[in-house]
């Protein structure tokens, strides 16, 4: 039997997931209205009233929130809570420097890491085990989350965030980690680590939860080969609340969401038309449990599709495929949202022309970035040590805004091939 976290609820029938759902909506739709008039403008401006949703059915009267939203009504304008009331922010990058920064009271951590206690049941996770979280800590929901979820599930929590490979190789050793939890590109790298450094009759682990970026099933047999584990994947975005939106189970074939917190739905990224399981599309979420920052019908840019299969490990709640791309130009390495936009910052406030190329690839199974950047006749009239000093500059402003390295290429003037139409600003050679 599959291990649950919150059985009653994961094996809910679908009558009664629909049931919390019409419930929870309507009384969501109220508490944004009358407490957040960001909500209520747009409700208005569409002609809906809170007296218009009755049930779940009634989801296709409300407007979409997108990105833009939030970056207009940042950082307060979206709060559905008195700023006393929250006890965190967690956040993600954003274009040009303005971030989404998501808002939690003790009441909305709780349901979020319960979120997270599910992906860790589901994997076989329980108080016996020793759950080494290696996803980044801080602003970044990757290891706050897991982190709260390892807690309540009960297991030894390492609290190891990212980086510094040799150590986390130390204590996954002397500690005996059993449940990993990282980027899939991460846990390659350390699979090879581990395997140049002949560790492999050290290792305990059993099970890997992977998430925050793409990652091909091609991918997920190298690592459980590499490993010697189960591989599951986990999904999540900061402004839904972060990983554990929705999570793997032993079958391997899709996360399910957790529908007593969050409402999903695909529709057409061009015409806003809602469209029926087993269709691919965008994926929309709407928050029916959250209280302070409540996303009502956010549309994520994860185009995906849904699935209401009977599922072998008894959980009833949908599933949702891998994410297949994105509908928006974001890209995401190593686990980290990155806007071409926010590179064309860095390099015109360099004083560099906007003729430049970003090249994605994945070498190892690891994430690179390299930003060719033409130089200006002036610039190419340097000598060789002047130009490898800009590059160093650039390497140096590009992660202050990115927060990872790029490599950076001064290229000569008029190299970078000029296309017809919208100039072809991103290559990504990773085959996903
Ligand atoms: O990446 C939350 C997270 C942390 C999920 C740890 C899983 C594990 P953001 O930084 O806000 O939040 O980025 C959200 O990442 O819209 C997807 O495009 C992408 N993404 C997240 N999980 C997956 C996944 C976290 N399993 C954005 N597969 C989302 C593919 C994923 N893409």
């Amino acid at each position: 039997m599959s291990n649950y976290y919150q059985p009653e609820i994961e094996t809910a029938s679908p009558e009664q997931i629909r049931e919390w759902q019409n419930e929870r909506l309507v009384k969501q739709i109220r508490h944004v209205w009358y407490n957040v008039p960001y909500y209520r403008k747009k409700m208005e401006e569409k002609g809906v009233t809170p007296d218009d949703i009755k049930s779940v059915d009634d989801l296709k009267k409300l407007p979409f929130l997108t990105k833009d939203d939030l970056r207009e009504a940042y950082p307060y304008g979206l709060l559905a809570k008195p700023l006393s009331d929250c006890v965190r922010i967690q956040s993600t990058s954003g274009t040009t420097g303005k971030r989404v920064v998501a808002f939690y009271t003790q009441h909305d951590i709780d349901l979020w890491e319960d979120c997270c206690a599910r992906a860790i049941c589901a994997v076989g996770g329980t108080k016996d085990d020793v759950c080494h979280v290696s996803y980044g800590y801080g602003l970044f929901t990757g290891g706050p989350g897991l982190n709260g979820g390892s807690h309540k599930v009960g297991c030894l929590t390492l609290p190891m965030s990212s980086g510094n490979t040799d150590r986390q190789l130390q204590f996954m050793t002397d500690l005996g980690s059993t449940i990993i939890c990282c980027t899939p590109s991460y846990a390659a790298y350390l699979a090879e680590s581990i395997h140049e450094q002949g560790l492999q009759d050290k290792i305990k682990l059993k099970a890997g939860i992977f998430g925050a970026e793409a990652w091909s099933e091609d991918m997920r047999h190298d690592i459980e080969n590499k490993l010697n584990i189960k591989a599951y994947d986990i999904y999540g975005l900061t402004e839904i609340s972060g990983p554990g939106v929705s999570f793997e189970c032993e079958a391997q074939t899709g996360m399910h969401v957790n529908e007593d917190h969050f409402i999903a739905e695909i529709i057409d990224p061009d015409t806003g038309e809602v469209l029926p399981d087993g269709t691919k599309g965008e994926l929309v979420f709407t928050c029916i449990t959250k209280e302070a920052f409540p996303m009502i019908r956010y549309r994520t840019r994860d185009i995906c599709v849904l699935s209401r299969e009977k599922c072998p490990c008894g959980r009833t709640h949908v599933k949702m495929s891998k994410p297949m791309g994105r509908s928006d130009d974001m890209l995401i390495i190593k686990g980290v949202n990155v806007f071409p936009s926010q590179i064309e910052t860095v390099l015109i406030q360099q004083g560099y022309p906007a003729n430049y190329q970003i090249v994605v690839d994945r070498v190892n199974n690891s994430d690179t970035l390299e930003v060719l950047v033409e130089m200006t006749p002036e610039i190419f009239s340097d000598s060789l040590g002047k130009i490898t000093e800009m590059e160093k500059s650039l390497v140096a402003e590009l992660k202050a805004m990115l927060g990872i390295y790029a490599k950076v290429k001064l290229v000569a003037p008029k190299t970078i091939a000029r296309s017809e139409g919208k100039a072809v600003r991103v290559i990504d050679k990773r085959k996903i």
